[in-house]
């Protein structure tokens, strides 16, 4: 048998609806961060009218999550935003840049699924930014610092005549984004073949940005998502050292097979600890979070040894 290269925690899943105060009936994508020396966690979860909305818990170890009495995220109420957030917000991403904590996130409306881009310094209160891409474009993560002057980010733009693909984008100043090039997309008849997405926010190592993305393979069954990995070159992320070509987890445990939507694992955070190791959290059939630990090198060396081009 290969080797697993994520460890699931013993006790997963980690967090689920009945340990929210207020009614929710999933918990799952969570977007996750070290904040104070303590672990923040952003989750999604569904209401029973079929919308999200986003919820806050707190760690000092990264797996126990105590979450709070109310909400963080709620669809915004005022204008511009809630033209754009009828429908609910989804799957958040953190990332930490310059002093603060970025927060990307799928916001739903009658006009489609665009990224809102949001920011905190203290996770007690949230900005709004600005939506930083059109519909139908989501999974957008930002990169955790400036690359030759530019913030830079990935996305995954929905499309017509071509599997849905991760593409980059550069940004003087967060709100303005462009350049945009295609940098990975699915391969035919492969573990992700009908579409991929950015997951985590990428991580810097000695050898590149990881990114841990998202796959999707059709069956007779359903859609089943994976998860991914591949590497971006440092300073010039553009550029894809090598896409992993197994992915690193897949639905195993039942909470991962069964549940609100059946075999998802879906990451929206990892934490880079300074041991060398990545705790990495998941939503579970967009049920429960989960979470597992994983050796960056390992991961970093499978994208540059078992592995194919981006594009
Ligand atoms: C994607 C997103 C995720 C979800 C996944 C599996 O398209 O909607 O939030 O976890 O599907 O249902």
């Amino acid at each position: 048998m290969k080797k697993k290269l994520v460890r699931r925690y013993e006790k997963n899943p980690i967090l689920t609806k009945d340990d929210i105060p207020y009614p929710v009936e999933t918990v799952h994508n969570a977007g996750v961060a070290k904040f104070n020396g303590r672990y923040v966690m952003l989750f999604r979860s569904h209401l029973d009218t079929g919308r999200s909305i986003i919820g806050l818990a707190e760690s000092d170890d990264g797996f126990n999550f105590r979450p709070r009495a109310k909400p963080f995220m709620l669809p915004a109420k005022e204008p511009p935003f809630s033209e754009y957030e009828q429908f609910g917000v989804e799957d958040p991403r953190i990332t930490p840049l310059e002093g603060g904590y970025y927060i990307t996130y799928s916001a739903y409306s009658p006009h489609g699924v665009r990224t809102g881009l949001a920011k905190t310094t203290n996770f007690e209160s949230v900005e709004r930014i600005a939506f930083i891409t059109q519909a139908d474009c989501r999974n957008t993560v930002l990169f955790p610092e400036k690359i030759k002057g530019r913030y830079a980010r990935l996305d995954r733009p929905h499309c017509d005549i071509n599997p849905w693909s991760i593409w980059i984008s550069f940004s003087p100043d967060l709100r303005h984004w462009g350049e945009s090039t295609v940098v990975i997309k699915p391969v035919q008849y492969h573990w992700d073949e009908m579409k991929i997405g950015p997951g985590a926010p990428p991580i810097r190592t000695e050898k590149g940005w990881l990114n841990i993305y998202h796959g999707v393979f059709q069956t007779m069954a359903g859609c089943v998502y994976r998860l991914g990995a591949a590497l971006h070159k440092l300073d010039d992320p553009a550029q894809v050292l090598g896409v992993a070509n197994r992915w690193i987890l897949q639905p195993e445990d039942q909470w991962e097979r069964v549940g609100y939507v059946n075999n998802v694992v879906f990451t929206c955070g990892a934490v880079a600890e300074d041991d060398g190791t990545l705790k990495l959290y998941w939503g579970a059939a967009d049920t429960v979070v989960c979470a597992g630990t994983a050796r960056i090198d390992e991961l970093v060396e499978l994208c540059l040894t078992d592995s194919r081009p981006g594009v």
